[in-house]
């Protein structure tokens, strides 16, 4: 389907026909909010064509379909980036100027839609675009929370958190679906009639879909993202209303609403709440009974559902789907137990995302029977099966606990990890035994990201370069940037690299300037750590290094420093304590540095509030180096890795996650390496005391350390950063102090790098060349390969095949 070509003047028409007849406003009086909504409609309209088209062609073709069940889609605005899948991203600009109206600021009104805390949720929204440009026919399921992460302010440094409410206004692009609805049940008890269980449930509610079609590049195919709302079975109570209790009347509405209420707040922790595991049941089941019904209204038969299903659980949160499955099978459809595990295991896979204990679900047993009786029952087969199959020790019932992971794991015919590094600890650690069990089930399929969202449309200005360089097919083909490696020796070429990289430190520091009146230093490297706060992430060395360099300028102010700016960004989980003690301390740094005349020019920190995704695309392209610190062994892949290399940044980093594999890609004299390997890191720590011999052996450590722990930057409260202080001193699981020495050194060669302007450019543009291969279209091409066995709807990229 080729796009049909609109002029500006049409589309302006088309935004004024939604002005006055969807939002009721005449030119006059339209707000912003009006306008944005105008446009967002507007390019709706042209989604429309394509996602019939697509959907047209998924029923014709008969094939295998892909269902993504994500507890999160981290999306944020969806106006450029429909606009320019639609490739009227000038047009829309153009159609809006005409219209007197700043296209900037329209696109800026739209709220991020943050259904995700970082880099999992970010991920099914990359998979999303990707599964729609390569034309693989999928649906996302999802929550569609009223409210997406909490919004981070700070009082006095310190982290606040208030609600998001990006529902208060009106949703452009999902089309509500009442007719599409499913029972969900809780509780209750399981009866037996004549050998077949029957679940009497306690409570129901309803899940009710919401379709945001996602369309792909140049619209050759759309899918469906549906996420659920949860409504009551009674809206209203009659009995209490004629009683004339009218608040009590509307009390099932507002007690099944609560499901789909709010987006726990909380990246790689368990928080083992009652609500949570409804919530994960309720999408999970609502998204298995749709599929089963889209299945059986165009004729299946139930024993070839693997044929036709592939279900990827995106982590654990959706691992629930298997017993689902199998409870359908049996007691819906007759089918054997053995039969019924069989057909489901040949259906699902599971993404693994981290190796950190404190994020592997397990659930109460009580708790789990509480709510879900007759799962509870179906585990206990699946358990059985299991054994019966392998003689295996592993169990999914432990200790009074439903480990989720190992369900999972059982009940998937694939498991991947998300980076090389993580798939092989994978193997080595969480899951050594049932690797053993199940040999050859574990696999990798390494992250990607959307070049669209991530270098098109959050970076004009070397999107123009590469296109004028070679050509404008990149999009959807991303190694062809290995193209501008020949270029990295032309210093024309090179001038422009930089050129667009100062456009961006520019257009961040003028935003920077409205939002909270800061002023950067534009000659400054801006050296950038963004992502979720946690101590595996090390915010905390990375801060201890910037204090440690304040020493070092006050005591040698002439020694020719490299100008920098260190700037923060992200939110800690609201009952994550030490990672706010962390913020705080940040904040109470750039407080005292920031005020230093003698530093001033050398070293300022930045840390603006609410990070977000929208806040993420600005500061990737105007970044200079790339800090991804995190404790080898601990980031299961990283996304913002490939972000910041693929906008040109290059980094500075350990050899964890997909950090390796960026590595590999650049090439190590363009990747500033430090700190101990996974390997190392575990065997350090069986050293006794490692974290006190470290600060012993560091006096740079030591001073600074001191100094925090003296209250240097607190000094209304000496005291405020003792425990974190001591915490490092005498537990430092995460090996700050261990690495600390190393990455102050490396630091340094970053300075020294960084002062020689052309060669640093070198290294900026051979990130860019090379880490093509990070694109997700990749990455889905992978699992649509060795898991899902699906293939692509659509025709060679680049010929524009008729779907219509
Ligand atoms: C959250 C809760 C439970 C289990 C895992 C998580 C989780 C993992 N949330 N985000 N992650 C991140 O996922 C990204 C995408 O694969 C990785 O790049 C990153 O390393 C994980 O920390």
């Amino acid at each position: 389907m080729s796009i049909p070509y609109v002029s500006p003047q049409e589309f302006s028409a088309e935004i004024l026909r939604h002005l006055k007849h969807s939002l009721g406003k005449d030119e006059s009086h339209a707000s912003v909010y009006d306008w944005r909504m105008s446009l967002s409609l507007a390019l709706r309209d042209h989604v429309v064509d394509p996602w019939f088209a697509s959907t047209r062609r998924t029923y014709e073709a008969r094939g295998k379909r892909v269902y993504y069940l994500s507890m999160e889609f981290l999306i944020g605005r969806l106006i450029e980036d429909v606009a320019v899948n639609l490739g009227l991203d000038a047009v829309a600009e153009e159609a809006l100027s005409a219209l007197g109206q700043d296209y900037a600021a329209v696109v800026a009104n739209e709220p991020d839609a943050a259904l995700g805390n970082g880099g999992l949720g970010r991920l099914a929204a990359c998979f999303m675009d990707s599964l729609s440009t390569l034309g693989i026919p999928a649906y996302g399921y999802g929550i569609r929370y009223e409210h997406g992460l909490f919004e981070q302010h700070f009082e006095d440094g310190a982290q606040m958190e208030t609600a998001e409410t990006w529902l208060a206004q009106r949703h452009a692009w999902e089309f509500e679906r009442p007719e599409v609805s499913y029972p969900i049940n809780f509780g209750g008890h399981v009866e037996e009639h004549e050998g077949k269980a029957v679940w009497r449930a306690g409570e129901t509610v309803v899940a009710s879909a919401y379709d945001t079609p996602v369309v792909g590049w140049q619209a050759q195919w759309a899918n469906t993202l549906r996420l659920w709302a949860a409504k009551s079975t009674t809206a209203f109570d009659l009995d209490s209303f004629n009683r004339g209790d009218y608040m009590a009347a509307s009390a099932p509405e507002a007690l099944a609403r609560t499901i789909s209420r709010v987006l726990y707040p909380d990246d790689t922790t368990d928080t083992g709440k009652e609500l949570r595991l409804k919530q994960e049941y309720f999408f999970t089941s609502a998204s298995i009974q749709d599929l089963l019904r889209r299945f059986l209204s165009e004729g299946g038969d139930l024993r070839a559902l693997p044929d036709f299903v592939a279900i990827q659980l995106n982590d654990t949160h959706p691992a629930i789907a298997g017993p689902e499955l199998v409870r359908l099978l049996i007691d819906e459809h007759g089918f054997e137990v053995s039969q019924a595990i069989t057909t489901a295991r040949s259906c699902l896979a599971y993404t693994n995302h981290t190796l950190l204990p404190e994020a592997l679900e397990r659930w109460p047993e009580d708790l789990f029977i509480r709510v879900l009786p007759r799962h509870h029952r179906i585990i206990q087969l699946i358990e059985a099966a299991h054994i019966a199959a392998t003689g295996s020790d592993i169990r999914i019932l432990e200790h009074g606990e439903v480990k989720m992971g190992e369900l999972a794991f059982i009940m998937a015919h694939h498991v991947n990890g998300v980076s090389a590094l993580h798939s092989e600890l994978v193997k080595e650690t969480v899951f050594a035994d049932l690797h053993s069990d199940y040999p050859g089930r574990i696999i990798n399929q390494t992250n990607g990201i959307t070049p669209r969202r991530w270098l098109y449309s959050c970076n004009p200005p070397l999107r123009e370069l590469i296109n004028e360089t070679i050509g404008t097919t990149w999009p959807d083909d991303l190694q062809q940037l290995d193209g501008l490696s020949v270029h990295a020796k032309d210093p024309a070429f090179l001038d422009k690299f930089q050129a667009a990289k100062d456009a961006n430190k520019t257009r961040l520091s003028n935003w920077l300037q409205a939002r909270d009146g800061v002023s950067l230093n534009p000659d400054a490297m801006f050296d950038v750590q963004i992502k979720r706060i946690h101590e595996y992430k090390r915010q905390l060395m990375n801060l201890l290094e910037t204090v440690a360099l304040w020493n070092e300028i006050r005591e040698n102010p002439n020694a020719g420093w490299t100008p920098r700016v260190k700037i923060f960004g992200g939110k800690a989980a609201p009952g994550y304590v030490v990672a706010k003690q962390i913020i705080h301390l940040i904040n109470d740094a750039a407080k005292v540095i920031n005020a230093d005349p003698a530093t001033r020019e050398y070293l300022q920190i930045v840390y603006p509030e609410n990070y977000n995704v929208s806040m993420a695309e600005i500061l990737i392209p105007a970044t200079d180096l790339s800090e991804q610190i995190s404790t080898a062994g601990k980031e299961a892949s990283g996304t913002g890795n490939m972000k910041f290399a693929l906008n040109g940044a290059p980094t500075i980093g350990t050899l964890d996650g997909a950090n390796v594999e960026i590595r590999d890609c650049v090439g190590a004299e363009n990747f500033f390496l430090f700190g101990l390997t996974a390997a190392e890191v575990t065997a350090r720590r069986a050293v006794p005391e490692y974290a006190r011999r470290a600060v012993e052996a560091s006096p740079r450590l030591a001073r600074v350390l001191q100094q925090i722990e003296g209250g240097v930057f607190s000094s209304d409260d000496k005291t405020r950063y003792s425990g974190l202080v001591q915490g490092l001193i005498n537990h430092d699981y995460f090996l700050v102090t261990c690495d600390f020495d190393s990455y102050f050194g490396t630091q340094r060669d970053v300075d020294k790098a960084f002062a020689d302007k052309q060669a640093w450019t070198r290294m900026a543009a051979l990130n860019t060349a090379r880490v093509g291969w990070f694109s997700s279209d990749r990455t889905i091409s992978g699992y649509a390969r060795d898991i899902w066995k699906t293939p692509s709807l659509i025709s060679a990229r680049g010929s524009r095949q008729d779907v219509a």
